[in-house]
């Protein structure tokens, strides 16, 4: 099996912890260099990452990846909560990545604008529910969901995307999850 990403991307973060005691090839791309970039269309057309190549098998979207994981490694899927705070996850997640697309392509996200405004307000709204969720110890198993909450959460402090300040909870989530295995080998700050 390959995975397909890059090192700083959340999403794929989440399939590197998912699969930190599996063996797997780790393809890193720049996905903005000319021949990575011919890469990932050529493996797919919606050009994001994380993808797997399986056999002749191409997966795309970290969702889809799980499941395809689950099933092939004989482990669960997830509960319908689990779903939710997947969702969850993703939310605040699209939308910081729109917002570091908007702000790479030079302009003012801190403009009061439509498009901007909806970011940032599912993303406060949002971190306050998952705050309350890690606050009722929703987050205490070592699940996929706590990866993908610890991948995004440890993501938006090394790009300094939003403050955490008002999240005691999250916070003190990312600082106990910092042992997990996988954690430190994909973290972005060292480059690995
Ligand atoms: N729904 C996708 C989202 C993946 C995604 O947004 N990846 C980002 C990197 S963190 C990306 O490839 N962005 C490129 C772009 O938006 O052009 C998943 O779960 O895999």
């Amino acid at each position: 099996m390959k995975l397909f990403g890059s090192i700083p991307s959340p999403y794929v973060r989440r399939i590197r912890l998912l699969l930190a005691d599996s063996a797997y090839e780790f393809v890193n791309l720049n996905i903005f260099s000319e021949q990575d970039r011919a890469t990932l269309v050529r493996l797919n057309p919606t050009r994001k990452i994380p993808m797997l190549l399986d056999g002749d098998q191409v997966i795309f979207d970290s969702g889809l990846i799980y499941r395809y994981l689950s099933e092939k490694l004989g482990r669960p899927l997830l509960s319908w909560a689990q779903e939710n705070q997947v969702v969850l996850i993703n939310a605040v997640n699209d939308s910081l990545v729109e917002l570091l697309l908007c702000q790479r392509s030079g302009l003012d996200t801190s403009d009061d604008k439509l498009f901007f405004n909806l970011q940032r307000e599912r993303v406060a709204e949002v971190l306050a529910v998952l705050e309350q969720q890690a606050a009722q110890q929703h987050f205490s198993d070592w699940n996929y969901a706590a990866i993908c909450l610890y991948s995004l959460l440890d993501w938006i402090d090394f790009r300094q995307l939003w403050s955490l300040e008002p999240f005691p909870t999250l916070q003190q989530f990312v600082a106990a999850n910092q042992h997990q295995a996988g954690v430190a080998l994909s973290d972005p700050r060292k480059g690995s």
